[in-house]
């Protein structure tokens, strides 16, 4: 590893079980040093003025690079491939990242675009927005992508190939909030398997345990 990166400094803001999950399990599968600081969502952290300088979107995660602050999980999560995660085997060295770049994307826009609506139309916090056709239309487009997922993995144990990476957790972590919310992912074999596989790492315990 660069010489440059052992004196960074990384703060990392998060809430259990939200976006910043993936990341969090990024950084532990990393086994980088961090420090954590919870952001209690209900009782409104995301808004307060101090940390609205650092992320003026009011979400987790975020995370702290020397100082210079980065939002959005995805970028979160390529910035820690590619600047930690080429040397730890865990993202792929630059020239052969299209499938890196490909699955990240999908898993942070196409997946979490379906399951957001999906969330929003079965879970009694939006309660007074729910819409059974819409419900519908975004189980229609998981079942989609789920068959896709389910087809790369078919011949693969881990989406860049035989081995766990980063990217894993980038699409893992969407896939296991999609089957919380009670959309049936039993006809997709491979990507009940892969989820396992995925969700017995230590690093995902880690995450999981806040
Ligand atoms: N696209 C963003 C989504 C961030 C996001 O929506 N975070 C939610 C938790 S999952 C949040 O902080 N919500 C608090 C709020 O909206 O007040 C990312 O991936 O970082």
């Amino acid at each position: 590893m660069d010489v440059q990166y052992f004196a960074m400094k990384l703060v990392f803001y998060y809430t259990p079980m939200t976006s910043a999950t993936r990341v969090h399990w990024a950084l532990e599968e990393l086994g980088i040093e961090y420090e954590k600081v919870k952001v209690d969502l209900k009782a409104g952290e995301q808004r307060r003025p101090e940390y609205l300088a650092l992320n003026p979107n009011g979400k987790v995660p975020l995370l702290v690079v020397d100082g210079k602050p980065l939002f959005e999980s995805l970028a979160q999560l390529l910035w820690l491939g590619e600047t930690f995660g080429v040397d730890k085997g865990l993202y792929p060295p630059p020239g052969e990242r299209l499938a890196a770049y490909q699955w990240m994307a999908w898993g942070s826009v196409s997946l979490i675009d379906a399951g957001s609506r999906l969330m929003r139309n079965v879970d009694p916090r939006w309660a007074a927005q729910h819409s059974a056709a819409a419900a519908d239309a975004a189980r229609g487009e998981l079942a989609d992508l789920f068959r896709v997922l389910d087809a790369a993995l078919a011949t693969n144990a881990y989406l860049l190939g035989g081995a766990f990476s980063l990217v894993d957790c980038a699409v893992a972590a969407g896939a296991g909030f999609v089957a919380r919310l009670g959309f049936d992912a039993a006809p997709y074999a491979h990507v009940g398997a892969w989820l396992g596989r995925c969700m017995a790492r230590p690093a995902f315990g880690r995450a999981l345990a806040g």
